[in-house]
């Protein structure tokens, strides 16, 4: 196992990592703008490194500091978290040149994860099932007219490099193809550099289920359920819930054993999310995330499996505690994202909390770096926290997350608090029947 991890993030992850390290004995290492000083993990970790002013790309993005305070203090890991350096694959080579271990897939995984055009090519070759469309990129007018013909109207252009919703636009006609095309084109040319698209058939009402899955490292793999993660607004997630309500039994190990082959069949190492649309009970492959996800402690509260010692446990060579045979999901859990943000307008509100009082209790857990007297930064995003409620089934579940909601105290500052006070009392939040485009909607009709 690792000496000592340096924990390349910040926030309410920084904690989660360090948190995982301690309990594994494993020595920390925070790294810290000039804007992060104070905060939590930095106080609980045994050494920090500040490598740098507040904005991101002087700072956590900093490849050469990082490396640097690896150096100087004696890291023989990093774990990126998400977002940041999470996804990017220069930067894991770059540490293995250094002969320090990148806590994640291999470079090459992420690469070809990164872009979406050979990502969906990976993912039918290896047999998980995706949305109908163009085998590759389209550029001809000629070919994306015969392709949405064929499949037919509305499609989607996406950007090969987009995801996360950046880069798209669905075509519903002939007529608007021309110009579609050439917009997409353009605009993903300008925002990545690369101006690949290719065209999907468009799902009008899909739910959003993602799988866990992680890669041993010596060529196995294995599956942790599916997260719903449909209540959205503007591509961030705001609500995730373990198992899906929408899902069976049956559907649940069927879709898990093809992600988890697939993950054998890459020689997959680490932690992953295969991302799905889901419709009309079929599964339709759009992403696969290389690094662990926001929403990850919901799969971690009913399998009570802990995903960031497992990563670390994988990228030590040490392969995983468990077997797919010994994989149990017990209950039901739920995740609020709590942003420093109007809970209507979804305005930031940085500044100071003069007053923090978490909830407690059975089934409640808190990740959270935020305590009384915390400045929130506004260079960040500007989620400050994550409550997590597990019971025994989605009835108990939601009545505990409505009592923890309300002994949730967060005063100085606005937070997204209110938003699921309301949520959880939604007759169709309590009925588990949404979409991905239920929350904004909802937050359109007031
Ligand atoms: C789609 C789609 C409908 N049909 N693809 C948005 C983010 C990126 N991960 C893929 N996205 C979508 N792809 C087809 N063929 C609708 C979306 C989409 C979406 C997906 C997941 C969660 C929220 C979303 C909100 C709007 C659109």
């Amino acid at each position: 196992m690792f000496n000592k991890v340096l924990i390349a993030n910040r926030g309410e992850i920084a904690l989660r990592i360090l948190r995982a390290c301690k309990e594994m004995g494993i020595e920390t290492v925070a790294v810290h703008s000039t804007a992060d000083s104070d905060a939590m993990h930095v106080r609980l970790a045994d050494q920090s490194v500040c490598i740098g002013p507040p904005a991101s790309r002087d700072s956590y993005l900093n490849v050469h500091e990082i490396i640097a305070a690896c150096e100087i203090t004696g890291a023989d890991a990093v774990h990126p978290g998400y977002g940041f350096l999470s996804e990017n694959a220069k930067f894991a080579e770059i540490l293995d040149a250094h002969g320090i271990t990148f806590i994640g897939p291999s470079a090459e995984h992420i690469n070809v994860m990164g872009d979406k055009i050979m990502a969906k090519q990976t993912a039918e070759n290896l047999g998980i099932p995706v949305v109908p469309g163009s085998d590759g990129a389209v550029t001809e007018l000629d070919d994306a007219r015969r392709i949405a013909a064929d499949i037919g109207y509305p499609v989607i252009i996406k950007a090969a490099s987009g995801g996360g919703g950046r880069g798209m636009k669905v075509v519903n006609n002939d007529k608007e193809m021309a110009t579609a095309l050439q917009t997409t084109r353009t605009e993903a040319g300008a925002a990545f550099g690369d101006d690949s698209v290719y065209i999907e058939k468009y799902l009008g009402k899909p739910r959003h289920i993602e799988v866990q899955v992680m890669g041993d490292g010596k060529g196995g793999g294995v599956h942790l359920g599916e997260r719903d993660c449909s209540l959205q607004r503007r591509h961030q997630k705001v609500f995730e819930e373990a198992n899906s309500p929408a899902i069976s039994e049956e559907q649940r190990s069927k879709i898990g054993k093809i992600c988890a082959d697939a993950v054998a069949g890459l020689g997959y190492s680490g932690a992953g999310t295969v991302e799905f649309l889901y419709e009309n009970g079929e599964f339709y492959f759009i992403e696969m995330n290389t690094r662990l996800q926001v929403e990850h402690p919901v799969t971690e509260m009913i399998t009570r499996i802990d995903l960031v010692n497992e990563q670390l446990r994988v990228a030590a060579g040490n392969g995983l505690s468990f077997t797919q045979d010994e994989v149990r999901y017990q209950g039901h859990a739920i995740e609020c994202r709590i942003n420093a943000e109007n809970a209507r307008t979804f305005v930031p509100s940085p500044g100071e909390i003069n007053y923090y009082h978490p909830p407690g209790g059975l089934g409640v857990r808190v990740d959270s770096g935020v305590f009384s007297g915390y400045k929130v930064p506004p260079y960040y995003d500007s989620l400050i926290g994550k409550l997590i409620v597990v019971g025994r089934n989605r009835p108990e579940c939601l009545n505990r997350l409505r009592r923890a909601l309300d002994e949730f105290v967060v005063d100085g500052i606005e937070t997204t608090i209110p938003l699921f006070q309301d949520l959880v009392r939604n007759e169709d939040v309590i009925a588990g029947d949404y979409d991905i485009h239920w929350l904004e909607n909802y937050l359109a009709k007031d």
